[in-house]
């Protein structure tokens, strides 16, 4: 398992360049990832968007558009509904948000014919780096399932976990946090975790190990485990973290980012394609750093 996000470049040089719809490209930092990524040689990007404020843009941050083909289409939603046909068609592997709303693109990828369905789940997993943690640290779903109940948690776990094995960490440890490490039948996270828990030990659920419930600090450290006497082979050393649900992974990934001093690589997983969509808030850095990911994977 790579130890800094910088490796997934080493790691994704050797493969073929992945060819990338940006669905509404024209957007400053967007394209600024992209242009990074098209100097490190690994993605040849197709542009969804406004052809006139695409190549505006390409010029101020000094861009060579003769690596890159542009589609002409000024509307959001038709743009977003363009680049996942050109992902459905096979003509291009990775999918990437510009400008336009989470939920424009969502919808248009989660179209039941024309989208990018296959029959699993779709679920965030955003992949950190932080100065304060020994490992890249997984948190998810910051960005799509509102409220998941215990077989949407268990479809984002495997959906996390994949990412994990794509990094060649055959079995990743995933903690399930909450407020708490004991069971209370009043707060359903707590339920949910101890259910998905005792299914990965009796090997219901395969290619990881499972701890629930747990709080954040019992997670990722093993002095706070030990203080709360907590016996756990994911405790301390997590790799994977489930939040109760999107607004708690949320809380976590903006406070890693902003906070923590942080930087994260993220990708929706799950359907036909990976997806990048990073939000206004993340660095350039972030971006290019999900497009290596999300490289890693198709
Ligand atoms: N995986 C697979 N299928 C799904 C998923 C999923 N995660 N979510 C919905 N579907 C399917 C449903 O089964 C249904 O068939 C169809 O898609 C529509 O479902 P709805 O009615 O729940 O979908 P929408 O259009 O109301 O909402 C889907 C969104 C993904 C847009 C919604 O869940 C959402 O707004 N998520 C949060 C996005 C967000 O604001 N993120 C903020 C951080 S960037």
């Amino acid at each position: 398992m790579i130890k800094k996000l910088s490796a997934l470049v080493d790691l994704v040089k050797t493969n073929h360049k992945r060819k990338i719809a940006v669905a509404s490209a024209g957007d400053f930092h967007v394209l600024k990832a992209i242009s990074d990524a098209v100097s490190q040689k690994i993605v040849d990007p197709i542009l969804v968007g406004n052809e006139i404020r695409i190549k505006e843009i390409a010029e101020r941050i000094g861009f060579d558009l003769k690596q890159a083909k542009i589609i002409n289409v000024p509307d959001k939603q038709k743009a977003s509904v363009k680049a996942v046909e050109l992902i459905r068609e096979g003509k291009a592997e990775i999918l990437m948000k510009g400008l336009v709303s989470t939920g424009i693109l969502l919808r248009a990828v989660l179209d039941k014919e024309k989208g990018l369905r296959k029959g699993a789940l779709l679920s965030h997993v955003a992949i950190f780096e932080t100065p304060y943690y020994h490992k890249l640290l997984g948190v998810t779903d910051a960005a799509m399932n509102v409220k998941p109940d215990l077989m949407e948690k268990i479809g984002i776990i495997q959906n996390a976990v994949e990412v994990f094995h794509r990094l060649d960490n055959p079995n990743p440890k995933v903690a399930i946090v909450g407020s708490v490490e004991t069971i209370n039948p009043k707060m359903e996270a707590t339920m949910h975790a101890a259910t998905i828990s005792m299914m990965n030990y009796r090997k219901q659920i395969t290619g990881c190990i499972i701890d629930g419930p747990l709080a954040i600090d019992g997670a990722v450290s093993k002095a706070a485990s030990e203080v709360k006497n907590i016996t756990s082979d994911v405790a301390g050393d997590v790799d994977l973290i489930l939040a109760p649900n999107i607004d708690g992974a949320n809380i976590l990934y903006k406070s890693m980012n902003f906070l923590g001093g942080a930087v994260a690589a993220a990708v929706i997983m799950g359907a036909k394609a990976p997806i990048v969509l990073t939000s206004r808030g993340d660095t350039d850095k972030s971006k290019f750093l999900s497009i290596a990911l999300a490289a890693a994977i198709a």
